[in-house]
């Protein structure tokens, strides 16, 4: 299995299909908070979760939706977006609000980069609780090209979502036992990835604060408990999967 890791959707290369060199899977990750948020709902019980990259696209779709099985989810610069049912937190997404609901979300990095690998056949989300039961459904699924795409700021490089791009590859390494799966680095940012989950695994919270989306959270208030929760690793065995272009459910 070969890892490529892009640092924001912007980096990802044009997509071609798998039999011209493509990749067959994608793992997106947005540890503060979107994907996070994502494994966390799926956990708590939500039908699913519908990812638009525009706000405009959502409400159409949120619109045609069951009223009572829907839930609105939006962030800009970090805050809920005015009139939505929630925001990008990991600790609002209960069993009593999102149970059986599907919730059509947008956030300002984290659902474009889920955007810009669609089409790839397999596309799941990754955050540091779920890192290896990733892995592991990679390696299940025997793939052999993965993208692995952060979401960063704005087009920025993030910190804590390479940390956690670090983490998957590692635990990928460590899961591959059986002697014909190999897992290798395919680019320079797989490696720099590794070299920093080597650097900061035992202390992952530190690490996310001391990023600058991390600093910008901490500006907008207290979210010590989102920090706990986003940096908690492996505690989870959800995989948020695609089924269907943009929707992701618990497979
Ligand atoms: O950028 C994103 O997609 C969000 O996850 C940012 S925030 O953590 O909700 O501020």
């Amino acid at each position: 299995m070969q890892i490529s890791y892009f640092h924001t959707s912007e980096n990802v290369p044009s997509l071609r299909p798998v039999a011209e060199g493509g990749p067959d899977a994608a793992v997106v990750i947005d540890v503060l908070r979107a994907t996070t948020t994502i494994a966390c709902a799926l956990q708590s019980g939500a039908e699913a979760i519908q990812a638009f990259a525009e706000l405009e696209a959502l409400n159409q779709a949120a619109d045609a939706w069951v009223p009572e099985r829907c839930l609105r989810a939006g962030e800009r610069g970090g805050q809920r977006v005015e009139g939505y049912d929630l925001g990008n937190s990991p600790l609002a997404v209960t069993p009593e609000v999102v149970g059986g609901k599907r919730i059509f979300m947008s956030t300002t990095n984290g659902t474009r980069s889920l955007e810009a690998v669609k089409p790839v056949p397999l596309l799941v989300t990754a955050c540091l609780p779920n890192r290896t039961a990733v892995a592991k459904r990679l390696i299940d699924h025997g793939v052999e090209r993965v993208w692995v795409v952060g979401s960063g700021w704005e087009g920025d490089y993030s910190l804590e979502d390479s940390l956690a791009a670090g983490a998957v590859i590692s635990a990928a390494m460590e899961c591959a036992v059986s002697p014909h799966v190999g897992v290798r680095c395919a680019n320079d940012e797989a490696l720099a990835a590794l070299a920093l989950w080597q650097q900061w695994r035992h202390d992952t919270e530190t690490c996310l604060r001391a990023a600058s989306h991390g600093q910008r959270l901490i500006g907008l208030g207290n979210h010590d408990a989102d920090f706990a929760c986003c940096a908690a690793v492996d505690t989870m065995t959800m995989v948020p999967t695609q089924t269907s272009p943009g929707v992701l459910q618990a497979a």
